[in-house]
This record gives structure tokens, sequence and C-alpha cells, in this order.
């Protein structure tokens, strides 16, 4: 059969550029993580002097920072391609710019931390210090992002220009916002790498500011996890639609959801930092009040998605609540493992306002409960999201099929991967509230009876290790053969439409310096004070100045 894409073949290839790295990254990530739960649980003993905290490092840098980069950047782009026609040459020459420093600064990185010349976690912030290259490394795989990021902004103004009047593609949108959202917030990460931790690497000062540093990152670590979340929400809102047969339950409501969780993603990294001393609890406080509010556009996600459920379940005559549950796509893993992501979210955003509430934290922060909430959230929401969105992107952009044959092994991996993860995150939950610590080698506490107790947990956690390095190993089998051995044939690329009962969307939407300017304004509200708090009150021997 004949070979057709779903791209224009220029846009394809650079997508699936994006792809070979995403999934060599999940080899070598999730390959580590193994070796993580192995090496905590006792069963192995690292060999040839290689540390626990090297191979956390490399496990958290290559699936946190790696992986997702390159998989959400090649799915934003190849869904603005889909819906705005395709890049021109110019934008596609930057976009390849982009790309390769992003593949340079990976490199760099990742071959510090096999030096063991980095093992400074995923977070790398002071006082634990790495080799320059390794901070230099993170840099271009940022601002690689920002290029393709702004080639995204021009595509978005050119198919404005060429379609007076139109609606803008409701995925082009999405992608725009989330790319706002991660250049504002990655000023933060390139500030202290920039100004504190390079020039410290260096020798040219001695020391750096720590509370600072750790504040500019987590000004943008947590727009960071929404940078994993929200390209697998423009899979919920504007894909899986399409592939239960249904339609998008409202443009407007995705849109402002998007709006908010721009707004709100921001201003509140206090909530990673509410047992730190030095900030004033005032910002605490009104920081964790902003963190409640960035539930809101998750909750008015989950309704839209029950919206777009239970119409499409009524249409093919479900009746009752949850009837719509007996009518949806079971065995087309396109839909299923999305959908099991979905699921696990409410759980995982539950553990997300424990984690946010002050008084809840001191209980759980720095034990291994954060380690199972993330694995709830980004591994098993996100990523199985991923996994659905590349079993139809991947087939769709080589011009092959997605085979019922694969799709029954799509199954059976996205079972094996949700089992695993589960029984690893509900044990790491368990162990965190028996005070099991975050980040500990097995060496550490070894030995120890007030530790006797984390046994069975680490042990769980080991069992689900190794059920996820098979599913691992499965999804990396699925992508080559989707790759380079399925059927030539055409996959359609799913974009759903609206549902003709949708009010239509106020232009108000694409005001985008409205949007930045409330975004600035929130940003500015919830930081400057704490901030020239924590410069003018430097502790002695921190390099520092005072504003005034
Ligand atoms: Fe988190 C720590 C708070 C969401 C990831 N989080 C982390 C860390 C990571 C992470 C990586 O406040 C560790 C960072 C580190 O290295 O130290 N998190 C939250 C809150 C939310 C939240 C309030 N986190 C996420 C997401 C992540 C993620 C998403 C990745 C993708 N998190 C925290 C806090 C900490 C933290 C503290 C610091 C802890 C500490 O002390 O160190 C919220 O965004 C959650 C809102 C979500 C919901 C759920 C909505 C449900 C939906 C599904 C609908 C389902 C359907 C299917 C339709 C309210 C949308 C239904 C079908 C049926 C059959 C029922």
């Amino acid at each position: 059969m004949k070979s057709i894409k779903s791209l224009p073949n220029k846009d394809s290839r650079f997508v699936m550029a994006h792809m070979y790295v995403a999934f060599a990254a999940l080899f070598v990530g999730a390959s580590m993580g193994l070796l993580q739960t192995l090496e905590r649980s006792g069963t192995v003993s690292l060999p040839a002097g290689v540390g626990y905290y090297q191979i956390l490092t490399l496990h958290g840098v290559i699936l946190a920072l790696v992986l997702t980069t390159f998989f959400i950047m090649g799915f934003m782009m190849s869904a603005q391609s889909k819906t705005t026609g395709g890049y021109s040459k110019g934008e596609l020459t930057a976009a390849w710019i982009g790309f390769w420093l992003m593949v340079i600064g990976t490199v760099s990185a990742a071959a510090m931390i096999l030096l063991n010349e980095a093992s400074v976690l995923y977070t790398f912030y002071a006082p634990l210090q790495a080799h320059v290259l390794f901070y230099f490394g993170l840099a271009l795989l940022i601002v690689g992002s920002w290029i393709e990021g702004f080639v995204m902004f021009h595509r978005h103004r050119q198919f404005k220009k060429e379609h007076p009047g139109e609606k803008t593609p409701l995925l082009s949108f999405m992608g725009v916002v989330t790319m706002i959202m991660w250049i504002i917030s990655s000023i933060g990460v390139a500030s202290t790498v920039i100004f504190q931790l390079i020039p410290w690497s260096l020798g040219m000062v001695d020391s750096v500011n720590v509370l600072l540093s750790r504040t500019l990152f987590w000004y943008f670590g947590h727009p960071l996890v929404y940078f994993w979340l929200l390209p697998a929400y423009m899979a919920w809102y504007a894909i899986i639609p399409k592939i239960v047969g249904g339609k998008i339950f409202s443009d407007s409501l995705a849109r402002l959801s998007f709006i908010l969780l721009l707004f709100f993603s921001i201003p509140v990294g206090f909530h990673h930092q509410l047992t730190e001393p030095g900030i004033d609890p005032f910002w605490k406080y009104i920081q964790v009040v902003l963190t409640m509010v960035v539930v809101i556009p998750s909750l008015m996600t989950a309704f839209s998605l029950f919206a777009t459920f239970e119409i499409r379940g009524r249409e093919l005559g479900a009746k009752g609540l949850f009837g719509w549950l007996k009518k949806m796509p079971w065995k087309d893993a396109r839909f299923l493992a999305p959908f099991i992501g979905m699921v696990f979210f409410i759980p995982g955003g539950a553990g997300g306002i424990i984690n946010a509430s002050n008084q809840m934290n001191q209980v759980v922060h720095n034990t291994i409960w954060v380690t199972g909430h993330f694995h709830m959230t980004v591994a098993i929401t996100v990523i199985l999201t991923f996994f659905g969105v590349a079993f139809w992107l991947i087939p769709s952009i080589t011009g092959r099929t997605y085979t019922k044959g694969i799709n029954k092994l799509a199954i059976t991996q996205t079972i094996l991967w949700t089992v695993g993860m589960t029984v690893m995150s509900v044990a790491m939950h368990w162990q965190g509230l028996i005070g099991g610590p975050r980040r500990s080698a097995f060496s550490e506490y070894a030995g120890n009876s007030d530790t006797a107790a984390w046994g069975p947990y680490q042990m769980a956690q080991a069992i689900g290790g190794s059920i996820l390095f098979i599913a691992m190993i499965i999804m990396i089998g699925i992508f080559i053969y989707l790759a380079f051995f399925a059927p030539k044939g055409e996959e359609p690329y799913p974009v759903a439409e609206v549902a003709d009962s949708a009010a239509s969307t106020p232009k108000i939407f694409e005001n985008w310096g409205l949007w930045v300017g409330v975004t600035l304004a929130l940003i500015l509200f919830a930081y400057t004070i704490p901030l020239i708090d924590i410069i003018n009150s430097a502790p002695p021997g921190a390099p520092g100045f005072k504003l005034w």
C-alpha cells in the first residue's frame, strides 16, 4: 500500500528526530530507575564504583528533563504543523537549530553525569556542585526549546495573518500558552545557572546564596511539572474526543483552562519550600493559596472530559450517570493508555493538594511519599498519555499503520506499566508515611533496626521497578516497529472538532498582551518582596549585595 504521511515530509522528519531522542532517553532513564529500586532494596550493589546518586541523577535528568522536553516539543510542533498547514522553510531552519542545541546540551550534561562530575540530582541545587559543562548543557537544552517555542509563536501569528477572522486552531493555541509559560518560568532557572552556579563552578566566586538559588529554581520547578502536564491536557482536550468518536465539549472552556494554568502555575514555587527557613511565612501562605487556585483549571479539565465521555456515551445509547463507561473503546490502546492516565490523576492530584497543605507538608516533605506523588503524576498520568499519543503519532507521520497486532501488544504494555507503577508508587507513598527518606542509598541505613520497617516497601518498589522495566522494553519495541517495520499506509492524525452545541469562542483569547501582563503581575506580586528579603538577608559569607 502507498505510504501517506499526515504531515509534510520535512515536518515529519523534524518531529521524528525528537522522538528518536525521547525514546532513547526512555531506555537509558528507565534502566537507571530499575537499578535504583534494586539498590535501595539491597538486592544489588552497584558495580565498578558507580554511585547511587550518580544513577539517581542520570535517571532524573534523562527522564524528567530530556525525555519530556524532546517528546513535548516534537508532539506540540506536530500538532501545530497539522492544524496550521505546516512550517515554512525559515521556520523549520530555526527549529532545527533549536533541536541541535537541545541535543548538544543533552550530550554535554549526560557526559558529565557519566563521568561522575555532576551527581547533583535533577534539581541540581546548591550546595551540590557540578562540572560547568553540566550547567552549560542544561542551559543549551532550555535555550534550544525556547527557539522552537519562538517558531511556534511565529507560526501561530502567521496563521492568523493568513486566515483573517478565523479562530486559531485549539492545538496551536494550547502549544503557544505552554511555551509562554515555559519561557517565562525558565528565566528563573537560567538566572541561577548563569549568574550563580556557573561562576561558582568556575571558581570565580567562593560560595552562592543557596536560598536565592533554590528559590529561583522553584520559581521554575512548578511550571516545569505543568510543562509536562499541559501537552497531556492537549491530547485529552483535542485528540481523545476524536478517538472515542465524539467532539470537544467546549473550545472556550479548554482555552480558558489553559490561560488559568498560565496565570497560576508560576507564582506558587514556595509550596516546594514550605519547610525552608528564610522565607516569610506570610508569602508562603500567599503562594499556598495561589496553589489551591491552580487546582481549579484541572477540575475544569476533569469536568470537560466527563462531559465529552458522557455525551458520546449517550449518543451510543448509554443510560445513567456512569453508563458511558460501557461504551468507551477499551480495546483501543490509543484510548486506554491516556484514560488510565486520567484516572490516576485523581489520586495523584489529591496527593498534590496534601503536599500543598502546609501542616501536612511537614509530614511528607523529603520523604519518599513525594517520589510516590510524582511517579503517579508524571510517570503514570503524563507518560501513559504520551505513550497513547505515540501509538498513533509515530505511524501517522511515518506513513505506516497501527495494526491490530501492535494494538494488542500496546494494551499489554499499558497494563504492565500501570501495574508496575501502581505497585511502586503506592509502596513509596506508604513508606513515606512511616518516615522513609526521599533520597538515600541502601548502604546509608542498612542494618539499622529503626529502618527495618521500610524493608517490605522497598522490596515492593523493586518488584514494581522490574515490571516497569519489562513494560519499557516492550514500549521501545513498539516504537521501533511503528517507526520502521509496520505496514506502509495511512494512519490519520486524530484532531477532534468542537461540539455543535458549544458557544462560539470569544476573540479575547487571542489578546496575548493581556494574558502575559496578568501573568507577570501575579509573579511580581508573589515574588518581589520575598526575593528582596532573601537577597538583603543573605547570610555572612554568601556573595550578596543589598538592594538598598
Ligand atoms: Fe506535584 C512535588 C503539589 C500536580 C509533579 N510534584 C512534586 C514533585 C514533582 C511533582 C516532580 O504543594 C517533586 C519535586 C521535587 O523534586 O522536589 N502537585 C501539587 C499540586 C498539584 C500537583 C497542588 N505535581 C503535579 C503534576 C505533576 C507533579 C501534574 C507532574 C506532571 N507537588 C505539590 C507540592 C510538592 C509537589 C506541594 C512539594 C512536596 C514537597 O514537600 O517536596 C495539582 O496540580 C494537582 C491538581 C489535580 C487535580 C486532579 C484533576 C483530575 C483530572 C482527571 C480527570 C479524570 C477523568 C477520568 C475524567 C485536582 C483532570 C475519570 C474516570 C473515572 C472512571 C472516574
